[in-house]
């Protein structure tokens, strides 16, 4: 892969995942293929948050002085946020806000909600379009300005202790997430001047894409009381008293398709995770004049016993040669091809072949346990593909002992350079400068004995650095 951008463009195009045409800048059109891969990943997701939060749908308008109310988290957004001032011709007398994220819509509810301590904790989540003004170059999936896939979870609890524990869990949650999908990733407390605002701190999750610049894929904010006491969120605590409530929040975004897809694919094209992938298996009927009924009527019964076993099943019934068919699967991703012709049938074999490794195997069609073995092998896929990204992960990532080390780093090797560091605003803002690039956050704290790879002052933390999209 040469130029990643360029690939990943064409890729979204020829694989029809997105139409990027669409005539407003950062805003792009599902199309079906893209549209499965999301909802087989948003499937996945639902499936790990159910467990533990309840699902809710809240309104994308906010009026302007639920948004305004709280003063440091409206800052940082102030700039992001896209407005509705007309209902018709007629001039609204109070600004609607198309929701940035939803704590100011969500807040003034909650304060409604919680009455007493029975009510707490609780954890919902939604998945919903955001919307942001992004000024940075746009790019599909990876920075829109309407995120079409935003997945938000809030929780609220009576301690500030159980917030830090529910910011572990949906760390938890999230690691096992991105690792059902085979994606790589770093975790790291984001510094202080760059957390999410309003957030006491704020955790996150980066991968890093083939062309070396790390993109940030998931965050979790623990916000302390800071919305509570603006939203006067209180529950009367067993003695009778109100108390403020603690809140947690975490999302994950588009960003997540996006490194699916950036992260598995190759110069033949997509090469999807089976967990997610529209067709996990595409049978092709090998057909000559002769015998051409039988061979597909054996593989439409193959289809339908593997359909009956779960599995997403596809039968190219097209009179297409087969190459061709093999090309197109190979582009889209599909990670498990079958051929079966007449001479298959007769000696009870099919031809497979797995998309990750690009290698062909014959198996046979005979045993009671096909449709386990048939599974096995996807579970293999799954595994040789998250491993082979984890490889290419670690080669992207440098220790480095001084700064010219870090430099060469992140020129030569890119990725991510990580180094020990004092910890401190104004040295940390001068690194950036220097090497050109941004702090990802804070992987380890209190460590001693060494120190600041910049201002020499004795080290506090052990932080990564990185070029981000
Ligand atoms: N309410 C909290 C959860 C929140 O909004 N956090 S956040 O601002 O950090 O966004 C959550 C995640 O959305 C980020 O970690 C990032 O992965 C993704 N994201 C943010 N801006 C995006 C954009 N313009 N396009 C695509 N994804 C974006
Ligand atoms: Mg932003
Ligand atoms: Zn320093």
């Amino acid at each position: 892969m040469t130029d990643f951008s360029e690939w990943f463009h064409n890729i979204l195009e020829e694989a029809e995942i997105i139409d990027i045409r669409y005539p407003v800048k950062g805003m792009h059109v599902w199309q079906p293929q893209g549209f499965k891969i999301r909802k087989y990943t948003l499937d996945i997701l639902r499936k790990l948050l159910d467990k533990t939060h309840e699902e809710v749908l809240f309104p994308l308008l906010i009026p302007e002085d639920e948004l305004a109310k709280e003063a440091i988290h409206v800052k940082g957004f102030e700039e992001e946020v896209y407005w509705v001032t007309h209902g018709g011709l007629t001039e609204l007398n109070k600004k609607l806000a198309l929701r940035p994220t939803s704590e100011t819509g969500m807040y003034p509810m909650f304060a409604l909600w919680v009455r007493n301590h029975s009510d707490l904790p609780f954890r919902f989540y939604q998945i919903v379009n955001t919307f942001r003004y992004e000024t940075k170059h746009t790019r599909p999936l990876i920075r829109v300005r309407e995120i079409t896939t935003f997945k938000e979870a809030h929780t609220v609890h009576a301690t500030h202790e159980e917030c830090e524990e529910q910011v572990e869990k949906a760390v938890q949650i999230y690691s096992e997430f991105f690792d059902t999908l085979g994606i790589p990733y770093t975790i790291t407390k984001r510094p202080q001047w760059d957390k999410f605002p309003g957030a006491e701190y704020t955790m996150a999750f980066d991968t890093i894409l083939p062309d070396g610049k790390t993109l940030q894929i998931g965050t979790v904010h623990n916000l302390g009381q800071t919305f509570a006491r603006t939203f006067d969120i209180t529950y009367e605590t067993t003695e009778g008293e109100h108390e403020y409530v603690y809140q947690t929040c975490y999302g994950v975004s588009d960003r997540v398709i996006a490194s699916i897809i950036g992260i598995h694919g190759d110069e033949k094209g997509l090469c999807l995770p089976p967990a997610v992938a529209p067709y996990q298996i595409v049978i092709v009927p090998i057909l000559f004049k002769k015998g051409a009924e039988e061979v597909l009527e054996f593989c439409r019964n193959m289809a339908d016993n593997l359909r009956n076993a779960g599995l997403r099943v596809h039968l190219d019934k097209r009179d297409l040669r087969a190459g061709k068919k093999f090309y197109e699967y190979e582009m889209r991703g599909v990670p498990l091809r079958m051929e079966i012709g007449p001479r298959d049938i007769e000696n009870k074999n099919a031809v497979i072949f797995r998309r990750d490794k690009l290698e062909k195997e014959t198996i046979s069609i005979e045993s009671d346990t096909f449709n386990e073995e048939i599974k096995s092998i996807l579970d293999d896929i799954s595994k040789n593909m998250k491993d082979k990204a984890w490889g290419s992960f670690n080669r992207f990532i440098r220790f480095a002992d001084t700064i010219e080390e870090a430099k060469k780093g992140i020129e030569e090797n890119k990725g991510i350079v990580s180094f020990n560091w004092c910890g401190d605003e104004a040295c940390g803002k001068e690194l950036e400068e220097k090497v050109h690039v941004d702090i990802l956050g804070i992987q380890e704290e209190n460590i001693s004995g060494c120190n600041c790879i910049n201002c020499e002052k004795p080290a506090k933390c052990k932080t990564l650095i990185a070029k981000t999209y």
